[in-house]
């Protein structure tokens, strides 16, 4: 039996959650049946999680938070439906683009929800109309993004300009086109490791919801790095968010 505890999500997207995505798109493509409990506000997080901080997952009755974590225990507990790379240098390859997405987009998807003028618009919007917004006369999401946003001041990133941020994000997918070259996914593999799935994940969270201004700009101008991750949801029998697809048919509209 596993449960998979997660944020919500919506417009094709199981979760908005970047690491929440990650997990989903994991489990299937080991073809894993699961649940999923959708948490509605930071208590129902801190209930399922040991850190407050989700995704988390029951395996047989074990409790693990983390996503790398989660996907530790995975290959562990199923060695027979594993896909990433065992070979040294590729398994090492392989964490490092995980740790890159973990880090530095996981911060750029942050700081396009929270801090930067349009994402955090839209993204407050959503945040308005889903289940369980408000608990009393309290918009609890709003009051839980100021830890968001504490965080990321900490981090360094949440001290940057959006036009900072924007080239970051820029130098960031340019690195992942420049490691695509010679495969459909990273380091020239025929079959996606953890590194592609969390970067798809933060891909997909860095356009959701649909309408993200600039961010979709810097993937209007990254065509590989925004079809690497339509691949990468497609090798996971997923189908890929229309926030991505709208991109590339935007960018190829006269
Ligand atoms: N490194 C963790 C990050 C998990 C994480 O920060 N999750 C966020 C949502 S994307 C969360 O639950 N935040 C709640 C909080 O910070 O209170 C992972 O990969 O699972």
């Amino acid at each position: 039996m596993i449960t998979l505890f997660q944020w919500p999500g919506g417009e094709g997207l199981a979760s908005a959650s970047p690491p929440c995505v990650k997990v989903h798109l994991t489990l299937k493509r080991m073809g894993l049946t699961y649940e999923t409990k959708t948490a509605k506000n930071p208590f129902d997080a801190k209930r399922a999680s040991a850190t407050g901080r989700l995704p988390a997952i029951d395996i047989d009755g074990t409790r693990i938070s983390d996503s790398s974590a989660i996907l530790d225990a995975l290959q562990e507990r199923f060695p027979e439906k594993a896909f990433f790379p065992t070979e040294p240098l590729a398994a090492a390859q392989d964490r490092v683009m995980e740790t890159y997405a973990n880090e530095t987009l996981y911060a750029f998807t942050g700081y396009f929800r929270w801090l930067e003028k349009d994402g955090a618009r839209r993204f407050a919007q959503w945040l308005t109309e889903q289940e369980g917004f408000l608990i009393g006369r309290v918009a609890l999401p709003l009051l839980f993004a100021r830890g968001f946003r504490k965080r990321l001041r900490t981090n360094g990133v949440g001290l940057l300009s959006p036009d900072e941020v924007c080239r970051g994000l820029d130098r960031a997918l340019e690195t992942i086109e420049a490691c695509l070259q010679g495969g459909p996914f990273l380091h020239g593999r025929d079959t996606p490791g953890r590194g592609d799935i969390a970067i798809a994940s933060c891909g997909s969270s860095l356009l959701f919801p649909g309408g993200m201004a600039r961010a979709s700009e810097a993937f209007a101008r990254r065509p590989a790095a925004r079809e690497h991750a339509e691949r990468v949801f497609e090798s996971c029998s997923t189908e890929a968010p229309p926030c991505l697809s709208d991109v590339g048919r935007r960018a190829a509209a006269p």
